[in-house]
């Protein structure tokens, strides 16, 4: 019995003095999931980070991405994260919102004019008050969000110029109780889906319409199955980074800063990448037969007050978050 032990404790040690030229596996490898296609600017960027992190960190942390929903779709990987299954994970503050309501601030139609007011609010309180609430569940979420961008609608039939033209609309949105409702506020019949399935769901008309930025539109190769884009900027979404909160503590603190760092410089660059792909994004759509169109916000604005959209939300959403997202934006309805 005691050779067996001591044969075991030998082994570890024998094979590192062995084998000292062979690579080895990291010490810690960690599994980011997310949703987006590989020629996103979040996986870019995304990569960039975990180059920097095995780098700055002599090859101890390995970060795995695993993209496009290769995990399963949205709702899938923030279960994943939740019991750690994955360490990181980058939901919209739309999807993060079925965990953690108070996320879905940002996203209350047409509060946001600018990307001033928007990482004004973010990087600042009204980001603050959401990643509290996100560590309430015991998740960790990363300093800087990630810009997902505004989002502008797209459909197969007629194109959407005011408010009326989304009576009855059969249109996609993601897996989050603010988008059903303002879209049910705006007339139309929304249906909830998960990004994985957006594409063959407009190819087979099981909805007609979607919402989504540009330069998702674009990855996503959402302009084969639509015909036309109504320039909306109806809602500002961004991506969390967030990590499970059992499996963030434990790393040594050296470690939790390099990938910090990492990711949170990242995420600034990845804002820098959505901002210039904005000044070229329509051209190109357009060029692969997107048409496009303008819209004016009152009509929308009008039919959600009237709806009872804003009061609603405010009062789901409560007085403090409110407050410090009408303290970025203004008075809203
Ligand atoms: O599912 C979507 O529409 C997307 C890609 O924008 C989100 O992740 C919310």
């Amino acid at each position: 019995r005691r050779a067996l032990i001591k044969g075991l404790a030998a082994a570890p040690a024998a094979s590192l003095i062995g084998m000292p030229m062979i690579a080895r596996a990291a010490e810690i490898e960690l599994k980011y999931g997310n949703n987006l296609p590989l020629s996103h600017p979040l996986n870019i960027r995304a990569q960039q980070a975990v180059e920097r992190v095995a780098k700055e960190t002599n090859g101890r942390v390995e970060i795995k991405i695993f993209p496009n929903n290769q995990l399963g779709g949205d709702t899938d990987m923030l279960s994943q994260v939740r019991n750690g299954g994955i360490t990181f994970f980058t939901p919209s503050a739309l999807v993060i919102a079925t965990l953690v309501p108070v996320a879905a601030i940002n996203a209350v139609g047409f509060a946001f004019a600018d990307y001033d007011q928007v990482w004004k609010a973010m990087d600042g309180p009204v980001g603050a008050h959401v990643r509290a609430a996100i560590e309430k569940v015991n998740l960790y979420a990363f300093e800087k969000m990630w810009d997902n961008g505004f989002r502008q609608m797209t459909t197969s039939g007629k194109a959407i110029e005011q408010a009326a033209d989304m009576a009855s609309l059969k249109i996609r949105v993601p897996v989050s109780p603010l988008s059903i409702s303002m879209f049910k506020a705006l007339g139309a019949a929304p249906a909830s889906l998960q990004f994985s399935e957006v594409y063959s769901a407009l190819q087979t008309k099981v909805v007609d319409a979607q919402e989504n930025p540009l330069p998702i539109i674009q990855v996503a190769k959402l302009y084969e199955v639509q015909k036309s884009c109504a320039v909306s900027n109806h809602i500002w979404d961004g991506f969390w980074f967030i990590a499970n909160g059992r499996a963030w503590r434990g790393l040594p603190p050296d470690i939790q800063k390099i990938v910090a760092s990492a990711i949170n410089d990242a995420g600034v660059a990845q804002r820098g990448d959505i901002k210039s792909l904005n000044e070229t994004v329509q051209a190109d759509l357009q060029a692969k037969g997107l048409a496009f169109n303008k819209t004016n916000p009152d009509s929308f604005r009008a039919k959600l007050r009237d709806g009872g959209f804003y009061r609603e939300w405010q009062e789901r959403f409560g007085a403090e978050a409110w407050g410090l997202l009408e303290g970025a934006v203004g008075k809203l309805a």
